[in-house]
């Protein structure tokens, strides 16, 4: 049978528009917005030839896609390979790249790990960190804001969070360029990404080992089910190795998303410093407006339909969130960056068994930091063009100059 990306090639189902693009362009993964709305206007579903998937962008249908874990599988891999057909770069994610029962077990340990009450003792850690940091910009004048703020706060607090002993800001964000570039095809993306492993896989192996982490943090808690019998150690160790692949690069792009959107709106910025209490709300809908990660993928393990399309067995689609959180079919003037729209059910923290376990960590991390600066900035300028750095999986700034100015 012939292979694509490591993935079955099925044929065009009946009734699903084949569309000659490629998603994982540089080109479009920098500016996506009219790729996102030309896949929403094609179909449920389009069929595209270069990488033999379906894609699909509209909210219901990515979202039925997305989170029917026994139709379509994360087990064979949420990126184009399927590993039941080839052997993926690293051993796979036994929190993300499993289905039930397996998944279960894990989800559950990881899910207490970060529970509520475990992120609220953070939480004045994290805004000490974000007053200082923001405090520092401040003082100094124009700064680099992917550099100076949004990779360099996550950096800190959360290998703080997890127990490291020591952080290193470098390999964390390329091993998270790694894990996400490798979800896409064997493109110039994900080798150049790839081609960094020998010097950052090893550290964060070995980073993930129980005597590498201090005894009170998210690391140890899992280390503790181990204790508990609840998991083994080598599986401890495979799920913190899970916390250092998508704790960083999804962070660094909410920052960085979040700040492009107050410095492009600022009239959203004005009702954030009225209001502090609007960091929250701000970023939701920032996730919303940007989608940090742009579209994973699902593998179909039976013969089965969507929306009346029928999908082969072994079939990869790439489900679009980003495209989905744009619907104008169930986001009114979705175009629109609104801190106060309070968007619920978008799909950029995923949705189902698999949804964000994270998520409560992320939500602090951005509310300090988005708090802090509605306390202390009066103006935040673009003093150049904001870039964007092309991945396979992430939406993420590369370099945005900016300035702040104090409240006085
Ligand atoms: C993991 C993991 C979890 C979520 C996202 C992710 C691809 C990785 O368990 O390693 O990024």
């Amino acid at each position: 049978m012939d292979l694509v990306e490591g993935h079955l090639a099925r044929e065009v189902p009946e009734n699903v528009p084949v569309w000659d693009i490629d998603p994982y362009d540089p080109a479009i993964l920098s500016d996506p917005t009219d790729y996102y709305a030309e896949l929403r206007r094609l179909g449920p579903f389009v069929y595209i030839p270069k990488y033999a998937m379906l894609a699909c962008g509209r909210f219901e249908v990515t979202k039925t896609v997305f989170s029917d874990w026994e139709r379509f599988v994360s087990s064979r891999g949420v990126g184009l390979q399927d590993f039941s057909l080839e052997t993926p770069w690293r051993p796979h994610s036994i929190i993300l790249e499993v289905d039930p029962p397996d998944h279960t077990k894990t989800r559950t340990v990881m899910s207490r790990a970060m529970s509520p009450r475990a992120v609220n003792n953070l939480k004045e850690a994290f805004q000490t960190a974000a007053d200082s940091l923001i405090d520092q910009l401040l003082e100094q004048g124009p700064f680099e804001a992917v550099e100076d703020l949004a990779e360099t706060y996550p950096t800190t607090v959360f290998p703080e969070a997890v127990g490291l002993h020591k952080s290193d800001r470098r390999r964390l964000v390329d091993y998270g360029a790694m894990v996400f570039n490798a979800l896409g095809p064997d493109n110039a993306l994900r080798q150049q990404a790839m081609a960094k492993g020998p010097d950052i896989v090893p550290w964060i192996t070995e980073q993930c080992e129980r005597k590498n982490l201090r005894t009170d943090g998210i690391g140890a808690s899992i280390y503790a089910a181990a204790d508990n019998g609840d998991i083994t150690e080598a599986e401890a160790g495979m799920l913190v190795r899970s916390l250092l692949s998508a704790g960083v690069d999804t962070t660094v792009s909410g920052i960085g998303s979040a700040l492009w959107c107050l410095a492009t709106h600022p009239e959203e910025f004005e009702k954030l410093k009225e209001d502090p209490s609007l960091a929250r709300p701000a970023f939701e809908e920032t996730l919303r407006y940007t989608s940090p990660v742009h579209s994973f993928c699902r593998t179909a393990n039976l013969d089965t339909e969507v929306a009346g399309i029928s999908i082969a067995e072994g079939t990869k689609i790439l489900c679009v969130l980003a495209a989905a959180n744009l619907d104008e079919d169930h986001w009114p003037n979705a175009d629109r960056f609104d801190i106060e729209r309070r968007p619920v059910g978008h799909l950029a923290l995923g949705t189902g068994i698999h949804g964000c376990v994270g998520q409560n960590i992320a939500r602090a991390e951005l509310e300090a930091v988005l708090s802090a600066i509605a306390r202390k900035v009066e103006t935040i300028t673009l003093t150049g063009d904001a870039i964007w750095r092309p991945n396979n999986a992430i939406h993420a700034l590369d370099r945005m100059p900016l300035s702040f100015t104090a409240k006085s």
